[in-house]
């Protein structure tokens, strides 16, 4: 059996290479650089930049395996018909979901802020996934997607570890999904939240699933594919 090394044991590999697809959350400018939502919740974006080069490689091997790249985006249509009013009305910012930012109408589809950072831009063809929750399962094709394509096992990175990720990694482990957390292609504004989001994900033996180094699943898929 092939596996990547991973805690809390060895993540064990499906024998059909497509059946794996890497899951990048929400690298939106909204999220990586000023002037976006992040940012208007009053968070130090710059920290999260760091992980760039590591989901790139993770992108770049996938799409040269044939292996299926999905990203996902957080964001609402234009008239918030979408959006809760209790998520808008959240915290204590000067910029709401919607209001008009340096990078467009914050968190709304289709804003520049909106869109995926330019060093992973998804290519033609390649799944997005248009989310207006924290879980990208929630109201969107996601299942759907999976489903068709058979897929059975998600390498999970992106932003944030404790928000958007972990939910999304809940919502699949509910739904059978074998996933496995990315540690150094994930990033938090709160080291502390992504320490124990990794610590949690794979505590009481992968309750929620695995955790591995970009390293180690990039040397699992080279014995694998
Ligand atoms: N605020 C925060 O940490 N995250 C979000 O609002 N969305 C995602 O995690 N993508």
């Amino acid at each position: 059996m092939t596996v990547i090394a991973a805690q809390p044991y060895d993540y064990p590999l499906p024998v059909d290479s497509r059946r794996i697809a890497l899951v990048i959350i929400d690298m939106q400018r909204d999220f990586l650089e000023p002037g976006g939502f992040g940012e208007a919740l009053g968070n130090d974006v710059s920290r999260l930049l760091a992980i760039v080069p590591a989901v790139k490689q993770l992108q770049d091997a996938f799409r040269a395996h044939g292996l299926m790249v999905i990203q996902t985006q957080e964001g609402h249509c234009p008239d918030l018909a979408d959006c809760p009013p209790s998520k808008r009305e959240r915290g204590q910012s000067n910029l709401k979901i919607g209001d008009q930012g340096p990078m467009g109408r914050i968190l709304v589809l289709g804003e520049p802020g909106n869109a995926i950072i330019p060093d992973l831009k998804p290519k033609p063809g390649e799944t997005v996934i248009a989310k207006p929750g924290k879980g990208a399962f929630y109201q969107t094709e996601l299942e759907e997607v999976l489903r068709s394509h058979a897929i059975s096992h998600l390498i999970v990175t992106g932003v944030t570890t404790e928000v958007c990720v972990q939910t999304t990694l809940r919502e699949a482990n509910d739904r059978g999904y074998e996933c496995l957390l990315v540690e150094d292609a994930t990033e938090s504004y709160f080291p502390e939240f992504k320490q124990a989001t990794l610590d949690m994900v794979r505590a009481q033996g992968g309750i929620v699933g695995w955790t591995a180094t970009t390293e180690q699943v990039l040397a699992g898929l080279k014995t694998f594919v």
